[in-house]
């Protein structure tokens, strides 16, 4: 990517016209780090990922039982609400899809609701979450993730907008009824795809 803001721009213009870049966005060479609240600390011996609600078996993994978990390695485009895209972002993990196999869902499944520390929740459509693109992953370019982007683990689901990829996260919820999250409630998008612009829910104030 050229460092020139006006020959920046135009490449810009171009990903837009090939598809790549969506509508709004702008790339980012470098990883920005975004979230509310402090850094959770990670401690090995007392974390465990659980899954509960519209589940055959609810099960927790601890930290080692997790990363005895068959991955995938993913290489995709991301997009943040606040307008930067990254190119070509590398992830190591679980697939969600290879992982609900592990305990299997009631016919009433439609949404997942991922809880991460510090109460941070995101809700997403099972469906989406079942797209072969959606990890529960560990490793960014080939190293274990930093603290500030969600070690040990986050979810990675890059056709939605990134605040639904949630990291430092603890539980998976399968719901019959959609929950709206931590962002959601605020006035975010419930569905946030990217191609769509579906940064806010219309408000009545504007
Ligand atoms: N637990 C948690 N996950 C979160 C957030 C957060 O505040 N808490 N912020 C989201 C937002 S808005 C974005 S853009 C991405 C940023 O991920 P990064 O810091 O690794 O770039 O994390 C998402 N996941
Ligand atoms: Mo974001």
């Amino acid at each position: 990517m050229p460092t020139d803001p006006h020959s920046r721009r135009r490449e810009e213009e171009a990903m837009k016209a090939a598809g790549r870049l969506p509508p709004g966005q702008s790339l980012t060479q470098k990883f920005p780090v975004l979230h509310y609240g402090p850094v959770p600390r990670f401690d090995p011996a007392t974390w465990d990922l659980r899954v509960f609600g519209e589940v055959q078996r609810e099960m927790r993994w601890t930290w080692d039982e997790f990363l005895a978990l068959p991955t995938v390695t993913l290489k995709t485009d991301i997009h943040c609400v606040t307008r930067w895209s990254m190119f070509d972002t590398t992830w190591e993990g679980v697939s969600f899809r290879d992982f609900v196999e592990l305990f299997g869902l009631t016919p009433a499944a439609r949404f997942v609701i991922a809880h991460a520390e510090n109460d941070y929740t995101t809700n997403l459509p099972l469906d989406v979450m079942l797209e072969d693109n959606v990890l529960l992953a560990y490793k960014f370019n080939g190293a274990f993730l930093e603290p500030d982007h969600g070690f040990p683990l986050r979810t990675v689901v890059p056709q939605r907008y990134f605040w639904k990829s949630a990291k430092w996260l603890r539980a998976l919820e399968f719901s019959a009824e959609d929950k709206p999250g931590f962002w959601e409630q605020t006035g975010y998008h419930n569905e946030g795809d990217p191609w769509k612009e579906e940064r806010h829910e219309r408000s009545t104030f504007f």
